[in-house]
């Protein structure tokens, strides 16, 4: 270990030679390239193979450490990871950043560029999949042992071009030419099996031992991906499955001599992990989603059992003590069958041990509300895929109506009510009904959201089983969004005396309330605000085309695309803001540029709506010479984790107005907040407890409140109440659906002003537009004065430790996991 500067930089220099020397042996040995010929790209991989090959080191050390020590292991369950570019976090995490960007540099490269290199692992759709995608680095820096499992997409999300302000996807291509940091572990392939149909039999005891056969099979093969702690020697992993055909699936076509169907029938095993569904927070009954669900799902369980019995042999009854399972929302939730399917028709186990089992075993974490994201499937299409899984939740759900019936006699409605059956036209599986059954524990995501569920989604359930329902507020890694994507701030702290150790310890940021009404530090950190605009004033510019002035305020909505975020009320506060600055153009107005960047569903035709009205509104905003630049409007394109690391430090302002009551959580609340933009929003989600953290004057709240909405979806009312007593309003909208922003589509933008007029405005927006406008009136008046903006921002990265994932993590190990860490 060195302990004085001279030894430290002694070991620097050291591990700077040897990356290098890692870096060029790569070079030769892995793409048999000389330098000169080696392209950005090349320089990349081989800096990140020479990064992997010590963050395997630990890896191995790590995982043997486990196994020895025969550890309880937590294993997170989802269909989605958002973990972004690998390398810059993972230099950063094994502490050789400045090792590496040396390194690059003697080598003869631009460190950003090399960087820049990198696709995205993109294989989520957005909040659930970052917040996994951070609770694995969480993980792994409190050493806690863990697991992460899910799909290995060939596609990820999407990726969104704009053709004449309208969005077109294109495929993600990201494993076109492989990544350095997986590693494939065929040796751990697993079969599974779908489809096919039960046979009563009885074994040779005369038991009843139904089979489950003539079923399809595949093979699901593993590819690990490294996670390295920050500042740790435990190096977790992710696990993602792939599926490839079995020779079996189709022997019998082969063997009848149909090579083309043989090969045809091949490809249809190869489809499961093809492409991520394109849906946040939507859900569609779709087939092949439900068997990739099962898929992934079978191929983990098998893994964890295996692992399991290595270690422990047929001592089932541990198996509790050793595994603990998170089911990362509904869409995993088949595991909680898929167990009970294997402890009793596999292990032959008695049901009230394995059902004992199970639930001590599975928490769930629910993710949302919406009615329209709760999954539910047909029980016609359960039938058909996983005929032996429907009839364990029969039975499941018989023993669930038989308590009922105890606790409640006679109560058919409260059976109906907690069925997981819903009976209606088609008969439909309720899959959150079957996590919260077989879940010891159920947590919401931030606690307004855990609010509701015990008093809205699941009351009847929070009276049936108390204290089963819980919250754990969402978190970020501070690591990621912000020592790897702002290094001035982090550079600042240095200089302030702000301890070093502040990436897993974000409390220390409090130390920053010493210095927030100092005129000097408040000039310093704007002035790294203003070098991150600079460097993102140069991405609109190749992006988008546009020239924004870094000195505007930068006013950032970056998330999903999606009704209840109300990115179309940031639209009719902008044509309001537009219109006034054409009716006087002098108008004193503190200039702003409005950043979007949001996804829609493919199939979410309002939301693409959407997209096209804002691009339709910035062309014509910005190209107006009369508004003298005081509005700009850009939408930049493609957004995902590499381009939110760098709009959410050049940030002045957060957008968070979703509807009070529909965004479970955010996290991009979070990130904002750390890197000192301030919030307008609404009392939604995590935004009630970043209000709370950062205090009343230091954030800027409107609007309805839960209770408002929630009156107002008991008495209802009448949106054109709304548009007839607002005539900013009424000019806004009429304006947006004149055809002036389209002339040569004229009905454009029709289905906006339809649903938010004749279909009842679901989401509030016209309750909100003037609370709305008269909010950012307040926060232009504000950022007028710089000093004391400048406190403002401060002291939202002063106070946003509670928002470190390492707290969320460590509630969810100390209360639902009950895990021990195991630092090596
Ligand atoms: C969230 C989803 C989601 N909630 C279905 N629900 C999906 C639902 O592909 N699907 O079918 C995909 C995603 N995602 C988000 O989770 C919430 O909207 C956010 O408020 C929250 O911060 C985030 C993480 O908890």
């Amino acid at each position: 270990m060195p302990n004085t500067s001279q030894e430290l930089s002694n070991t620097n220099t050291a591990s700077c030679l040897e990356l290098k020397e890692g870096i060029l042996y790569h070079m030769r040995y892995t793409l048999a390239l000389r330098s000169e010929q080696a392209s950005k790209r090349d320089w990349w991989l081989c800096l990140s193979l020479a990064v992997r090959d010590r963050i395997i080191d630990d890896m191995v050390e790590t995982q043997a450490r486990h196994n020895q020590d025969n550890v309880r292991r937590l294993y997170y369950l989802s269909m989605e990871y958002l973990m972004g570019r690998m390398l810059v976090n993972n230099v950063h995490n094994i502490r050789v950043f400045e090792q590496a960007q040396q390194a690059i540099t003697e080598l003869g490269q631009n460190w950003d560029e090399i960087c820049d290199e990198e696709m995205d692992m993109g294989l989520g759709n957005g909040g659930l999949g970052r917040l996994a995608a951070c609770f694995l680095d969480s993980l792994a820096t409190l050493d806690l042992p863990a697991v992460g499992y899910g799909i290995y997409y060939e596609f990820g999300l999407f990726k969104q071009a704009f053709q004449s302000g309208k969005q077109v996807e294109h495929p993600d291509t990201w494993i076109n030419y492989g990544t350095p940091w997986e590693l494939v572990r065929p040796e751990y392939a697993q079969t599974i099996q779908f489809y096919g149909r039960v046979e009563e039999s009885y074994d040779s005891y005369g038991n009843y031992h139904p089979l489950w056969v003539e079923t399809k099979n595949v093979l699901g093969i593993p590819h690990d991906i490294p996670v390295a702690g920050y500042d740790t020697k435990t190096v977790n992993f992710l696990r993602l499955w792939s599926s490839r055909s079995t020779e079996d699936f189709d022997l019998d076509e082969f063997n009848k001599g149909d090579y083309v169907e043989a090969v045809r029938s091949k490809a249809i095993g190869e489809t499961i992990s093809k492409v991520l569904y394109p849906n946040d927070t939507t859900e569609n009954g779709k087939e092949l989603r439900l068997v990739q669900q099962y898929f992934f799902v079978a191929c983990s369980l098998a893994d964890i059992l295996r692992r399991f019995e290595r270690n422990n042999g047929s001592d089932w009854e541990v198996l509790a003590e050793k595994a603990a399972i998170q089911l990362n929302d509904t869409h995993p939730a088949i595991a909680v069958v898929e167990l009970m399917r294997i402890l009793v028709d596999d292990k032959r186990l008695h049901w009230d041990q394995a059902w004992s089992l199970v639930t001590r075993i599975f928490a769930y974490t629910n993710h949302t509300l919406l009615p329209e994201a709760l999954e539910t499937w047909s029980v016609a299409l359960f039938e058909k895929v996983l005929p032996r899984h429907l009839q364990f939740i029969y039975e499941i759900n018989h023993r669930l109506m038989d308590d009922v019936e105890a606790r409640w006699p006679g109560r058919d409605d409260i059976k109906q009510a907690l069925s997981i059956i819903e009976e209606g036209h088609g008969k439909m599986v309720r899959m959150a009904h079957l996590a919260v059954v077989g879940s010891h524990k159920v947590n919401g995501v931030a606690a307004l959201h855990s609010q509701l569920l015990k008093t809205d989604l699941f009351a009847r359930f929070d009276e049936f089983y108390p204290g089963k329902f819980t919250n754990k507020t969402n978190g970020i890694t501070p690591r990621r969004w912000l020592l790897n994507c702002n290094s001035g701030l982090a550079q600042l702290f240095d200089q302030y005396g702000i301890e070093s150790d502040w990436p897993k310890n974000l409390d220390r940021l409090r130390k920053l309330e010493n210095f927030a009404d100092e005129p000097e530090f408040q000039q310093a950190f704007m002035k790294v605000k203003l070098q991150n605009k600079q460097a993102l004033t140069q991405v609109i510019k190749a992006e988008c085309g546009v020239d924004v002035d870094p000195n505007a305020m930068f006013d950032v909505q970056i998330k999903r695309l999606h009704e209840y975020k109300r990115q179309h009320l940031t639209l009719l506060n902008i044509l309001t803001l537009y219109h006034r600055l054409l009716n006087n153009p002098d108008m004193d107005m503190v200039p702003r540029v409005f950043i979007f960047g949001a996804k829609a569903a493919p199939g979410y035709a309002l939301a693409k709506t959407i997209i096209y009205a804002i691009n339709a509104v910035a062309e014509a905003v910005n190209n107006d010479v009369r508004i003298q630049g005081k509005l700009k409007v850009v939408f930049l394109p493609n957004y995902r984790v590499s381009l939110a690391a760098k709009i959410i430090p050049a940030a002045d302002l957060s957008e968070q107005i979703s509807t009070a009551g529909k965004e479970a959580s955010g996290t991009g609340n979070m990130k904002l907040a750390l890197n000192g933009a301030l919030t307008i929003g609404t009392l939604d989600g995590a935004n009630v407890e970043i209000q709370e953290e950062v205090g009343d004057e230091n954030i800027f709240i409107f609007g309805l409140k839960i209770e408002d909405v929630q009156a107002l979806d008991r008495n209802g009312y009448n949106p054109y109440d709304y548009y007839y007593g607002d005539e900013e309003l009424r000019n806004a909208l009429d304006w947006l659906c004149s055809g002036y922003f389209s002339p040569y589509d004229p009905h454009a933008f029709d289905e906006i002003r339809r649903t938010l007029l004749d279909q009842g405005d679901r989401f509030k927006v016209l309750v909100d537009y003037r609370a709305y406008v008269e909010c950012q009136e307040r926060v232009s008046e504000a950022y007028r004065d710089q000093n004391h903006w400048a406190k403002m921002a401060i002291l939202n990265t002063a106070r946003m430790a509670k928002f470190s994932s390492d707290r969320t993590i460590q509630e969810y190990a100390d209360e639902i996991w009950h895990l021990p860490a195991c630092p090596i």
